[in-house]
């Protein structure tokens, strides 16, 4: 086994969002998310599955913080979901609600597990959606504040971090221009508007927790990659170009630059959110942030004629996605050298694959394999001198992976949806021998 070259603080983590594991749909008042509706258009998701019962996690969270504590684990990377907590997304909040991530909270710093919150992994308050197209409206994103400064005051003081979204990309790309994810529109427009409310609405929280003297650091999660062309030719090489633009500055520039690609505005053209961008919004939008959080999986292959298949010398994923290691240090290295970055977490990385349990056992070797390629690149990465904070593996356990339903599994903790059953695969174990030998490397340091 390496051993990587992190520093004695780097935090050693795992991830999941709400909607994906928790269940209990229909307990202790929780209100209905986009995604409890999109689930319900027939074709939107394959089995027409949903996140009604998931993991059970609502039901079973100190078994699975055992679990967690078992396997050495030091930090826990979760979402709330914004209806559990207030149903209508604004208004009357829901003390159940609040109470199980209060659990939550205290069960992971009992166990000496550190806390990182995120507060939307997606599940919007359908009510929201309703009433005013949800992320379409600039009113959503003071909603999202409000909800935000609840949460900071009742989770603010025992949190080890907050990132207000998850890949807003995927909520602004997929939700709204291609409509592989909820709510599911098929509008440029909409997707350009949703887009800059999020941003918005990010800044406004920053603001909120601060205003209200959140100590927890405060960030966001963006997915990115580096964009490679198919071939070297003129034509191919611009659309990576494009490609970086629209997914990876889309969100660095506003938040650390103050304004939009110029590259992908042009692109956007009369679809991109000039008209809902108001004065003053790239100073809310550009709030300091703490730390940066990195959700990484591949690399994007482009090509003029539209994305390629890559040539995938390390194999692909069960998602087909390429095993691409060396772009995690090439995107941390070009983000290192255009931007002044805060502290980087690598906040989701892993893959899917098709594993099943034998005789009571899971054997992950590609899991291992790609968790082990991937350190390895973005310990690179810190020696190329990007401050890399900490990683969390996507994901502990199999869960709901929206539109792809529970065939494809993440977890490196196997889950038997029928019985609930957990089994610890073998990238588990060899994740909690990771994990130990750098704690035990980082006492040897302190010594
Ligand atoms: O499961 C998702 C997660 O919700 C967000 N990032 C990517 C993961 C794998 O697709």
């Amino acid at each position: 086994m390496k051993n990587y070259n992190f520093d004695e603080n780097f935090v050693w983590g795992v991830a999941t969002s709400s909607y994906q594991i928790e269940g209990a749909a229909g307990d202790d008042g929780r209100g209905a998310s986009i995604w409890d509706e999109f689930c319900k258009i027939p074709g939107k998701v394959v089995n027409g599955e949903n996140g009604d019962v998931a993991c059970d996690h609502y039901h079973r969270l100190d078994q699975d913080l055992d679990m967690m504590a078992d396997l050495g684990i030091k930090a826990y990377r979760f979402s709330i979901a914004w209806p559990r907590v207030q149903p209508e997304g604004k208004g009357a909040f829901n003390e159940k609600g609040l109470a199980f991530y209060d659990r939550l909270v205290d069960g992971l710093l009992k166990r000496g597990m550190q806390p990182f919150a995120t507060l939307y992994h997606w599940d919007l308050p359908q009510a929201l959606q309703a009433a005013q197209q949800g992320w379409e409206s600039r009113d959503t994103a003071y909603r999202f504040a409000d909800y935000a400064r609840k949460i900071g005051s009742v989770l603010g003081d025992r949190v080890a971090s907050i990132a207000t979204h998850n890949e807003p990309w995927c909520t602004a790309w997929l939700g709204n221009a291609t409509g592989y994810f909820a709510p599911g529109n098929e509008d440029l427009k909409k997707a350009a508007n949703v887009s800059h409310h999020l941003l918005l609405s990010h800044g406004l929280a920053l603001q909120a927790l601060r205003a209200d003297g959140v100590k927890a650091p405060l960030g966001i999660v963006l997915n990115q990659s580096p964009a490679h062309g198919a071939t070297n030719s003129p034509e191919d090489l611009a659309a990576a170009s494009l490609e970086y633009a629209k997914f990876v500055s889309w969100y660095m520039d506003p938040i650390f630059k103050g304004k939009y690609p110029a590259e992908a505005l042009q692109w956007y053209g009369d679809n991109g959110p000039q008209g809902v961008i108001r004065e003053g919004d790239f100073g809310i939008i550009g709030t300091p942030m703490d730390f940066l959080g990195i959700n990484y999986y591949t690399r994007i292959f482009a090509s003029a004629s539209g994305p390629k298949r890559p040539p995938g010398e390390l194999g692909f994923t069960d998602m087909d996605w390429e095993v691409y290691p060396q772009g995690l240090t090439e995107l941390l290295a070009r983000l290192n050298a255009e931007y002044t970055l805060p502290p980087v977490y690598i906040t989701e990385n892993g893959c899917a694959v098709n594993d099943s349990v034998v005789n009571g056992r899971v054997h992950d070797r590609e899991r291992i394999d790609f968790y082990d390629l991937h350190l390895a690149a973005l310990a690179d990465a810190a020696s190329l001198g990007v401050d890399v904070a900490g990683y969390f593996a996507w994901s502990l356990m199999d869960n709901f992976e929206w539109a792809s339903g529970y065939a494809k599994r993440f977890g490196m903790v196997h889950v038997d949806y029928a019985t609930q059953k957990r089994t610890l695969k073998d990238s588990a174990l060899w994740y909690r021998d990771v994990i130990a030998r750098h704690a035990a490397q980082a006492d040897s340091l302190e010594a």
